[in-house]
Formats: structure tokens, sequence, C-alpha cells
């Protein structure tokens, strides 16, 4: 069983997602829409690298998917041991070594990789590959919160699109000060764009536990839903979305990012507007004035006003 919350009949896996071991990842029956689910519930769904590598093949997956408009990214549950739910609870504080969280004797490493790439890849904070990847992926995604959303997985709704919250049993904590970790990117900077610098310095400075309820008056929780539709609720979110026009969401995904992401914000954007641009007549103009070793005729083209 993925869930308790997640209909069956709604959702197909996707193939080749049986190889994952820390993730489950599914297409919605008849939603042009994705599901990717933490699936460590014994321990909040805290993210090993491992996980984290499974977590960016499924998103990179899904940005690559030119039918697929919307992803909810969720976590399985309830906890066999405990009956707890979580969204994810952060980097898994079991395999955290020296530089960073680790991989162990039995975790599924590629053994073709020669020892100096074992070597670089040990030890590493590649959940922040993750974070970029949801920012600049050309479509919305969502955090659907069924529980526990902590340290790096608070950072990682922070850094979706939207958050949808299950009304008893979501709540948000950053403990990231408690463990000598920080997250002092999206996680912290773009909290406080989202609730105000103040509220953000007490989320990370004071770490007190806040509810769904509490979060969505603070800005960085969309709507709180019962859980029990949580899932449901989600996937009606995704469908209203995936009916706009994806031209339209992605440049307004860009566009908003835009403001807070400096040159990169400009570049990512600029590279839209360039795509759009190749598709107009006179594009094909100057490309095909070069191709026929001619002067293009770019006089036949407005210059809007
Ligand atoms: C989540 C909490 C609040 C849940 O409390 P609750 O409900 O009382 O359950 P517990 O009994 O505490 O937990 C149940 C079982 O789950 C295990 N567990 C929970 N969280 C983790 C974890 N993070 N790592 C390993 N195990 C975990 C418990 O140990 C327990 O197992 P058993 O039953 O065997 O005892 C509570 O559990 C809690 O506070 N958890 C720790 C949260 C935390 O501190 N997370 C790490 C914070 N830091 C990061 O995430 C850093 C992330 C990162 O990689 C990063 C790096 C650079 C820049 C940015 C980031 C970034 O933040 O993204």
């Amino acid at each position: 069983m993925v869930s308790d919350i997640f209909d069956s009949e709604r959702w197909r896996q996707v193939a080749g997602a049986d190889e994952f071991d820390d993730i489950t990842y599914h297409r919605a029956e008849d939603v042009p829409a994705v599901r990717i689910a933490f699936d460590r519930p014994e321990v909040r769904n805290a993210f090993r690298p491992g996980t984290v590598d499974e977590l960016y093949a499924a998103l990179d997956h899904a940005r690559k998917q030119a039918d697929v408009g919307c992803v909810l990214l969720t976590g399985n549950g309830p906890s066999p041991k405990d009956g707890g739910w979580a969204f994810c609870a952060g980097g898994d504080q079991s395999v955290r070594g020296g530089s960073g969280y680790e991989y162990r004797e039995g975790d599924d490493v590629d053994e073709s990789d020669d020892e100096l790439v074992r070597e670089a890849k040990a030890g590493r904070l590649h959940v922040l590959e993750v974070q970029r990847l949801i920012r600049f992926m050309p479509k919305p995604v969502v955090a659907v919160v069924p529980g526990w959303a902590v340290g790096g997985g608070h950072s990682l709704h922070v850094v979706c699109d939207l958050t949808l919250a299950s009304e008893e049993r979501a709540k948000f904590l950053q403990t990231d000060p408690d463990v000598a970790s920080f997250d002092g990117g999206f996680g912290s900077a773009y909290l406080a764009k989202q609730i105000g610098q103040k509220k953000a310095r007490e989320v990370f400075f004071r770490g007190k536990t806040y509810s769904a309820e509490e979060a969505e008056e603070m800005g960085m929780v969309n709507e709180v839903v019962p859980h029990a539709d949580l899932e449901d609720v989600a996937l009606e979110w995704a469908d209203e979305m995936t009916k706009k026009s994806p031209t339209a969401m992605r440049m307004l995904k860009y566009a908003f990012n835009m403001a807070d992401d400096g040159m990169v914000g400009q570049q990512v954007f600029a590279g839209e507007a360039t795509r759009l641009a190749y598709m107009t007549e006179e594009a094909q103009e100057g490309r095909d004035a070069f191709l026929e070793k001619r002067e293009p005729n770019f006089r036949r083209y407005p210059w809007y006003y």
C-alpha cells in the first residue's frame, strides 16, 4: 500500500518506477499530472542520498514529459511503526557524515562508478540540486503535505510553487539549527519572501511547530483541507492547472521566479522568450536568409508598440 489516502484507481505506476526503493512515482489516469512520494514513513520520510538521487530522477523525468503539466510531491504514510504521518523530515541524521549525507554499505550505488566518482559522490548536499529542479522546471510543483514537513523537508515545501496541507496532521517545523545544518538559500531566504523577515527568522531561530492553519495564516500554505480529502483536492488542483495554457503557465512561473533569481532568473525567462521568438516568421526569415546566403528582409515585420 502506497498510502492510506492514495486512491489506487486514479493512478498507475510510471514504467521503471519499481526500481525505486525510497520513493513511489505514479501518473494520474485522467489528469496530465504525476505524483512523486517519499516512501520511508518509518523515519518520517527523511531522505538519505539514495532518496535524493531517486527524487531527482523522477522529477527530471516528469520535467521532460511534454504531456505532464503538474507534479504533486508528497509523502506516503502512515508509519507502520506508530501511525505517524510525514511529508518529509529532512536529511536522514543516521547517515550524516563529516561533509554531508553519505552512502553506506548496502545502499544502491552505481557499481560502474570508479573510486574517484564514488569519493566525489560521498558526503553530498545534493538536495539543493532537487530544489533547483523544482524551482526551474517549467510546470507547477505542488507540495501535498500529509504530516510533518521538517528541516530539509520544510525547505522542499517552501520551494514548491504551491502547498496544500492536511488539516489534522500537517505540521511545519525548522530544526536546522538544532542539528547544526542550515539552508541559507531557498529554504530561508525564499521563505522570508513568502512570510516576511520576522516570521522567517522566528521559524528558524525559535524552532516552533506550526499547525496547517497557522502556516496558511503566515502565507506559506495555500490551502488546508481535511486529511481524507488531501489527495483528491491535490488532483483537482492539478486538473485545474493543466487545463490552462502551458505557455502562459511556464512564462508566469519564470516571471514570478525572475524577481528573486537575479541573472539566472533572467536567463531562464529569456530562454523561454527566445523559444517563443523562434516560432515567429520574422525569426524564420533570419534563419532562411543565412541558409540561402542572402540579406534578411526584416522590413516586412512591424516595430510593435
Ligand atoms: C520529524 C519529527 C518532528 C517527528 O517527531 P515524532 O512524530 O515525535 O516522531 P519521532 O519518534 O521523532 O520519529 C519517528 C522515527 O523517525 C525517525 N526520524 C525522524 N526524522 C528523522 C531524520 N531526519 N533522520 C533520521 N531519522 C529520523 C526517528 O528517529 C524515529 O525513529 P525510531 O522510531 O527508530 O526512533 C522528529 O522526528 C524530528 O525532529 N526529526 C528530525 C528532523 C531533523 O532534524 N531533520 C534534519 C534537518 N536538517 C536537514 O534536513 C538538512 C537538509 C540538507 O540536506 C540541507 C543541506 C544544505 C542546505 C540545505 C539543506 C536543506 O535544508 O534542504
